[in-house]
């Protein structure tokens, strides 16, 4: 049957903001947890992944969990360590305690950052391609799809990794011509993952079909996952006013952009 209620992590922050406005038409019964208050939802669990108790009540009776919680830019290692590797660590153990089948484990493109991006005529990036995180960041995210192997091959918890490109209304550079995921695409997909067959541990590409792709979205088709959005109708506007991307650019060499050189920091 298909999950029902579901857990939403990090439901505060952006891509929460945009599912919790989304995924309700699928049918699901979020429930919401943030370590911040999400604003007009005062049902929502305000808890840190660092609280075991917590996270173990917040997952129980639930048919699946969305995991976005945790820290989505750059930071110090012991940052990283506890909200992310420690925190996502908690969650699947809570999971597999309370029996949930079922996570989407919000996974990043800057798990293979330092990959060299595709150039015209070359094969688009398979999922198999050899993981090389740009950041600390990125590394946590490596270990969040190891924790979700791990948990499949040993307790039998499924998970659908999303390498998700860049999820926000509309793309707002050149870079972003070839890693946006739509607001509407990310809940296709994520609707996708939590209903598939048989998804063992999966890991996806999370992008819309733009034509500028730079990655491989067969293992997310697989799923079921249909895009519908292209950013290609942005491509006009973004290229007049930034140019197309530069060879000689060390910004603009690898899928992850400028996290490889200056990566955005965590402001807390
Ligand atoms: P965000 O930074 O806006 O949201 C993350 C949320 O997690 C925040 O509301 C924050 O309060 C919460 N959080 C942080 N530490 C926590 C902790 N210890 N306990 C409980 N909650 C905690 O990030 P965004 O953009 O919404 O991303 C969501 C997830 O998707 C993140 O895991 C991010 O790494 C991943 N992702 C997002 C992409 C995007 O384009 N938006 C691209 C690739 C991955
Ligand atoms: C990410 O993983 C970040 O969480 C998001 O804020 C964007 O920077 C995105 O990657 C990206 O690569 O554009």
């Amino acid at each position: 049957p298909a999950p029902r209620t579901v857990l939403l992590t990090g439901a505060a922050g952006g891509l929460g903001t945009l599912m919790r406005e989304l995924l309700p038409a699928y049918g699901y019964d979020l429930r919401l947890l943030d370590i911040t208050p999400v604003e007009g939802e005062p049902g929502a669990i305000t808890a840190d992944l660092a609280d075991k108790a917590a996270l173990r009540e917040a997952v129980r009776g639930v048919d699946a969990i969305i995991h976005l919680a945790g820290i989505s830019l750059e930071a110090s290692f012991e940052k990283i360590l506890r909200a992310n590797i420690e925190g996502t660590y908690n969650l699947y153990e809570a999971a597999r305690e309370e029996g949930v089948g079922r996570i989407l484990f919000a996974s990043s493109n800057h798990a293979v950052g330092f990959t060299p991006r595709p150039r015209e005529g070359d094969p688009l990036i398979p999922v198999g391609t050899p993981r090389r995180p740009d950041t600390h960041y990125g590394l946590s995210k490596c270990f969040g799809e190891d924790l979700a192997q791990l948990y499949w091959d040993r307790h039998g918890v499924e998970t659908v990794s999303v390498r998700i490109g860049s999820c926000f209304p509309e793309p707002t550079s050149v870079r972003m011509l070839s890693v946006w995921l739509s607001p509407g695409d990310c809940a296709r997909l994520f609707h996708a993952a939590l209903t598939a067959e048989g998804v063992e541990h999966t890991v996806v590409y999370g992008s819309s079909a733009n034509t500028r792709l730079w990655w491989d979205l067969s293992t997310a088709r697989a799923l079921g996952y249909e895009p519908r959005d292209d950013s290609e109708r942005y491509a006009a506007e973004l290229v007049a006013e930034h140019g197309e991307l530069d060879d000689a650019d060390p910004d603009h060499a690898h899928l992850g952009g400028h996290f490889c050189t200056n990566p955005p920091r965590w402001p807390h």
